[in-house]
């Protein structure tokens, strides 16, 4: 691996992962690499796992807070909160071990936007980091290093921490070279904050590589390991219904001169839908498409390959092995149209709202006058986290909700009363699709939005209890402006809870 650190100083301190994890003292907070399961260390957040387990075996008690870009993978997240020395963690998770010790309270979890966090420890709300643990694909020369496949929090990491612990990953293409755009000025805090100059998804305004203080290097361990990231599960009949209405309604903005036709950037979200949503483009009649976004997934990469994509924007990238693996082989080209930035310009309000983007996300529920719960089950519980959703969907263009109408084999509905917990409030939200139809709220006040989620939004086997439900809330309610029985508001949730389905 010779080639891939060529700068001497952080040649003398390469060393092993277990020696770099023995540096770490219990209560240290560390901010690592790491977004959607792309660009995470990889040695090291194991390392850390066992000498953890090797002081609880002693009847220590070892507890370290972790910040990350976003999701991660088992090495990281998994290995980590499995031990149950992870006090506290922020910001969006997806792991289902770190989810089980966050709900049976072994973890504190602050479930912040992802371009809030890099201000959020500058102003100092979390400590002070000790370590930024981050994943480069190689040190140049000079000393300045380069991203591997996530950019996330890296910047802010790499600053604020008082040393540095670097993986080296040999896996990671050195083709990623200039695909990344490391622009650093939005740091500054007020009144010194200038103008962000993102005036199109492919503007570049800063560096291929991080800059930082070598002194601040501690350890550099050398790894040869892929990023891990699930296969998607094949595009099911939902969620292609689902893309289908959002591309005819694309369809009526383009016709109503609202939208041009080569749409504004786009914004998806993870998951299934998303992924079809960007299928039905690539067949679709749109052209010259961009991409101002947070991941870049399987189906973006699709849509760059046949050219209806001219440009992605984002933090990270999520996807399959099979699409990570080509990738790889095709990195320096795929430069030219891909860019990763911090998550602070990736997902900030300013570019997002001047270049008009529109969101798609996905949703945990939604509630009968358009508040929406991404987050959480049953009111206690996390499901991942708000991630980006809120960045993008408050300043978007226009912002949509996805979800199947119904979870769980049809026991719970997606369309309930009042939702149990809000992340995206009536007013940000502005369509709503599941596979039963679109319901675009824009213009309508709470009562006209409630009788066209359930009419176009409910499934057959809920729709009737919702029109009961609203019906009802009108007569008992103590005002008419969003209805509400608050003795009756949240009885769905509690019967799935006691009875294991929200059918009466
Ligand atoms: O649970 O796996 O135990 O069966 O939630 O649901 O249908 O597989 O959908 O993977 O697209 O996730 C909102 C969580 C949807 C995601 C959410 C249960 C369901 C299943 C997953 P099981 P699906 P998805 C860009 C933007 C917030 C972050 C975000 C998310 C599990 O989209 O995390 O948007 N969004 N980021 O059974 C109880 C309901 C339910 C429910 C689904 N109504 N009640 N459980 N489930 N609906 C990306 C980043 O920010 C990085």
């Amino acid at each position: 691996m010779a080639g891939r650190i060529a700068n001497e100083q952080f040649r003398s301190k390469i060393m092993s992962a277990g020696d770099a994890a023995a540096l770490v003292e219990p209560g240290s907070k560390l901010g690592f690499a790491g977004f959607t399961g792309s660009g995470y260390p990889k040695e090291f957040p194991q390392a850390l796992a066992a000498r953890i387990k090797e002081a609880q075996g002693k009847g220590e008690d070892f507890k370290i807070d972790v910040f990350t870009g976003a999701s991660t993978a088992p090495e990281l997240d998994g290995a980590l909160a499995e031990t149950g020395g992870m006090n506290f963690r922020t910001p969006y998770q997806s792991d289902p071990i770190l989810r089980n010790k966050i709900n049976d309270g072994t973890t504190f979890y602050s479930d912040i936007h992802l371009s809030h966090l890099a201000n959020q420890l500058t102003y100092g709300y979390f400590g002070k980091l000790d370590y930024a643990v981050i994943e480069a694909t190689m040190v140049l020369e000079d000393g300045s290093v380069v991203p591997s496949s996530s950019v996330g929090m890296n910047r802010t990491y790499l600053e604020l921490a008082d040393k540095i612990i670097i993986e080296v990953n040999e896996w990671q293409s050195e083709g990623l070279y200039g695909m990344h755009d490391i622009y650093g000025d939005i740091a500054a805090l007020p009144p010194n904050r200038k103008p962000l100059p993102i005036l199109n998804p492919g503007d570049r305004i800063g560096s291929k590589t991080y800059q930082i203080d070598p002194s601040k290097v501690v350890a550099v361990i050398e790894t040869n390991d892929p990023d891990r990231n699930s296969p998607f599960k094949p595009l099911d009949d939902d969620s292609k219904q689902i893309a289908q209405y959002l591309l005819d309604f694309f369809d009526v903005e383009v016709k109503a001169g609202r939208l041009p036709a080569s749409l504004n950037p786009l914004q998806s979200g993870v998951g299934n839908i998303a992924n079809a949503v960007l299928a039905g483009l690539k067949d679709g009649p749109f052209e010259n498409l961009t991409s101002y976004t947070e991941v870049i997934q399987d189906g973006m990469v699709d849509l760059l390959d046949s050219g209806k994509l001219t440009v992605a924007s984002a933090t990270a990238f999520s996807l399959s092995p099979e699409y990570a693996e080509k990738m790889n082989d095709n990195a320096a080209e795929y430069a030219k149209k891909i860019i990763l930035r911090p998550q602070d310009v990736s997902n900030h309000p300013e570019a997002i709202r001047r270049m008009g983007v529109i969101s798609c996300n996905g949703m945990i529920e939604a509630d009968l006058y358009g508040n929406v719960n991404s987050t959480h089950v049953m009111g206690s519980k996390i499901q991942n986290g708000i991630g980006g959703s809120g960045d993008f969907t408050r300043n978007a263009f226009f912002s949509v909700f996805v979800s199947p109408s119904t979870a769980k084999g049809g026991a719970i509905s997606a369309i309930v009363p009042m939702v149990n917990h809000v992340d995206h409030t009536e007013h940000d939200v502005q369509v709503v699709i599941t596979e039963q139809g679109l319901a675009d709220l824009r213009g309508l006040a709470p009562r006209q939005r409630a009788k066209l989620i359930i009419e176009k939004c409910a499934h057959p086997d809920y729709k009737d209890a919702l029109l009961d439900y609203f019906e009802h809330a009108q007569k008992v309610a103590n005002g008419q402006h969003t209805p509400h029985d608050l003795s009756q508001s949240l009885s769905w949730h509690t019967r799935f809870l006691s009875e294991g389905t929200m059918k009466a």
